[in-house]
């Protein structure tokens, strides 16, 4: 591979840690600090992890250099330090956090100078740059994951966010989607970046089913609030007459009718789409109905299907990204918010989490058996 692609991994690492950057400069150190959720990190716990993860993969594993803080990354493992511990570890904070940030980027550029990224390198780690690929896309979800907390924030505003904040209207077409039975390839293609939970690619039978061409919308959810008495997505209040408000960064707003809805649980999402007459599409569903569908990039969409290995799955390269999580105990996210970066979108991305959780940007779109 040539210096010119090494340099373009170290222009893209760069833009995603001035994105980062860029979130939280409108931030005190005591912000950072701040538990603001029993069931979100810190945002200095997010940051010393995001660059502990790269300590790890870009300086340690790869470059084989020794920790520049020892034990420190036990801190920031995710599954030994459940996220309702995260305000009391004695993770880095302040200068300290900033420096270690630095100074693990010096060491991933002086790694990077030195590696092989052949298509034909013999560390598959290293091929097709595979392990800098993964760094940028974990940076990146750990941006949306920052943003699930920065909402929360008072006052929080940032241009990184403004800017990701449209939406895209919902254009015209067929209110739903026929898709005939057939077999239907699903997954992440041989080449390419991809995570190991979204490989192999594979053929699936569908029965035919017609899904909605675009997301739930805001009134459509409304509506059912006011039928069956369900709970509201979180953030939502009544605003007085018949409306709602939601707020966000401390400013309240209308919510407005024609948005897709977001904040919702996939038990409240599931209890929509029944009361609609409708179900959640599985997993497969969506990716194959992709193409057609209106993406307006909104909201996350929760499907019927658990987070489960693909036939042939191998943990690829440490079991705790998804293997750990494989289970009827979390259920699958489809499509992308307006809080993830496009570097992270796929048609073959699967995201999960537990099926009460509401403070992810997520939404849902409903189908039907044909
Ligand atoms: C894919 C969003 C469920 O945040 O738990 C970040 C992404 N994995 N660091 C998560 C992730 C490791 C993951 N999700
Ligand atoms: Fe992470």
């Amino acid at each position: 591979m040539t210096a010119n692609s090494k340099a373009a991994i170290a222009e893209r690492l760069s833009e995603a840690r001035a994105r980062t950057f860029e979130l939280i400069e409108p931030l005190d150190d005591e912000q950072l600090n701040t538990v603001y959720s029993p069931i979100l990190s810190p945002l200095a716990w997010d940051l010393g992890h995001i660059a502990n993860f790269e300590e790890l993969w870009l300086v340690q594993t790869i470059g084989g250099h020794e920790p520049l803080h020892g034990e420190l990354g036990r801190l920031y493992d995710a599954i030994e330090n459940p996220r309702r511990t995260r305000g009391e570890l004695p993770i880095l904070r302040d200068a300290e956090l900033r420096a270690y940030l630095a100074d693990v980027r010096e060491r991933t550029l002086e790694v990077l100078d030195s590696v092989d990224l052949s298509p034909d390198a013999g560390d598959p780690l290293l091929r097709e740059g595979f392990v800098y690929e993964m760094l940028l896309a974990h940076e990146l979800q750990h941006n949306e994951t920052m943003l699930q907390l920065l909402q929360l924030v008072d006052g929080y505003e940032s241009e990184a966010v403004d800017a990701a904040l449209a939406v895209e209207t919902a254009g015209e077409g067929p209110e739903t989607i026929a898709i005939a039975a057939g077999e239907y390839e699903v997954g992440a293609p041989e080449r390419g970046f991809a995570y190991d939970n979204e490989r192999g690619r594979h053929g699936f039978e569908l029965a035919a089913f017609e899904i909605d061409r675009a997301p739930v919308a805001n009134a459509a959810y409304a509506e059912f609030v006011a039928a069956t008495g369900a709970e509201p997505p979180l953030y939502w209040e009544r605003g007085g007459g018949e409306g709602w408000v939601s707020t966000a960064m401390g400013r309240r707003a209308p919510v407005d009718p024609s948005d897709p809805v977001v904040h919702v649980s996939w038990e409240q999402a599931d209890a929509f789409a029944r009361w609609a007459g409708k179900r959640l599409p599985s997993e497969q569903e969506w990716e194959a109905a992709r193409p057609q569908l209106q993406l307006t990039g909104h909201a996350w969409e929760w499907t019927s299907s658990d987070f489960l290995p693909y036939p042939g799955f191998r943990a690829f390269p440490y079991p705790e990204y998804s293997e750990a999580f494989f289970g009827p105990e979390h259920k699958v996210l489809r499509g992308s918010s307006w809080a993830t970066h496009p570097h992270v979108v796929r048609a073959s991305f699967r995201n999960w989490d537990l099926p009460q959780r509401r403070q992810i940007f997520s939404g849902l779109r409903c189908a039907r058996d044909a």
